[in-house]
């Protein structure tokens, strides 16, 4: 027999100890892009302890949909990140192409399958700035923010923050607030550039607080790359490695 009651008390209780037993924890991932993903799944394969705040419903970020919805990758660097996942790299001239959609799923389950947990329908709100140290994340329900609800948020404590919220910098943003440096933005595409600038500014920007991906782009004032992903896979490793290396 099923039971309704059962259904539903099976859902709460494996949501509320999850979220009960990440209220502490080494390093929180605020968004479930590529850098974002491929930073968890390095950090939790280490054995850190890693939760991603994602504001969607479904994680992936801005790959999903390839080029102009056109569901196909390219890469030049980082295939190897591709490859560790178990995504199937084509050769084509000096370039990689994959599935879009095969790539973002298995950055996704991958990230799970290393141990890191995944809170969908959650945006971090701000963060939590202790001593000159970012030291959590503030997190709401995406639809109660949507709705523009008068609901106050959680907190997570986080011995690392990653900024891996894409075009916006979003976390970046509440840094500026404190007044450490102007946001210029991303400037306009240059592949090449782009794709070095990725890596290269992926890091520390405040003690703390570390920014990946697009989000480095944003932040350093750097030129946006277009659809090629290897920049940000790459970013995502980085910054796993930086923070290991202090845990
Ligand atoms: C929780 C949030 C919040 C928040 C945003 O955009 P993404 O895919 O990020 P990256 O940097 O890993 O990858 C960028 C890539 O997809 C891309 O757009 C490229 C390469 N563009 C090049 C170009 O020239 O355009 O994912 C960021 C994720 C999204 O899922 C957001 O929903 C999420 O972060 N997010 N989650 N709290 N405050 N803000």
């Amino acid at each position: 027999m099923i039971k309704e009651k059962e259904i539903t008390k099976l859902i709460i209780n494996e949501y509320f100890n999850s979220l009960l037993s990440d209220i502490e924890i080494d390093v929180a991932i605020v968004g479930a892009g590529p850098s974002g993903l491929t930073a968890a799944r390095i950090l939790a394969k280490h054995g850190k302890k890693v939760a991603i705040f994602e504001s969607r419903v479904a994680p992936g970020g801005g790959m999903w949909g390839g080029g102009m919805l056109y569901p196909v990758i390219v890469v030049k660097q980082g295939k190897e990140l591709l490859e560790e996942v178990g995504v199937k790299c084509k050769r084509v001239n000096d370039y990689w192409t994959a599935s879009a959609i095969e790539t973002t799923s298995k950055l996704i389950s991958a990230a799970i399958d290393a141990g890191a947990r995944l809170y969908n329908g959650t945006t971090v709100e701000d963060i939590i700035v202790r001593e000159g140290k970012v030291s959590g994340v503030v997190i709401n329900w995406t639809p109660a923010l949507q709705l523009g609800l008068l609901v106050d948020p959680l907190s997570i404590e986080a011995k690392f923050v990653i900024d891996a919220t894409g075009h916006d910098c979003y976390v970046a943003k509440k840094i500026e607030k404190l007044g450490e440096k102007k946001i210029e933005g991303e400037k306009a595409m240059w592949a090449e550039m782009g794709e070095k600038a990725s890596v290269e500014h992926s890091k520390e920007i405040y003690p703390g607080l570390y920014v990946a991906g697009m989000a480095a782009i944003a932040y350093a004032g750097s030129p946006r790359m277009g659809p090629i992903f290897g920049g940000m896979l790459l970013s995502g490793k980085k910054v796993a490695e930086e923070i290991l290396k202090k845990l």
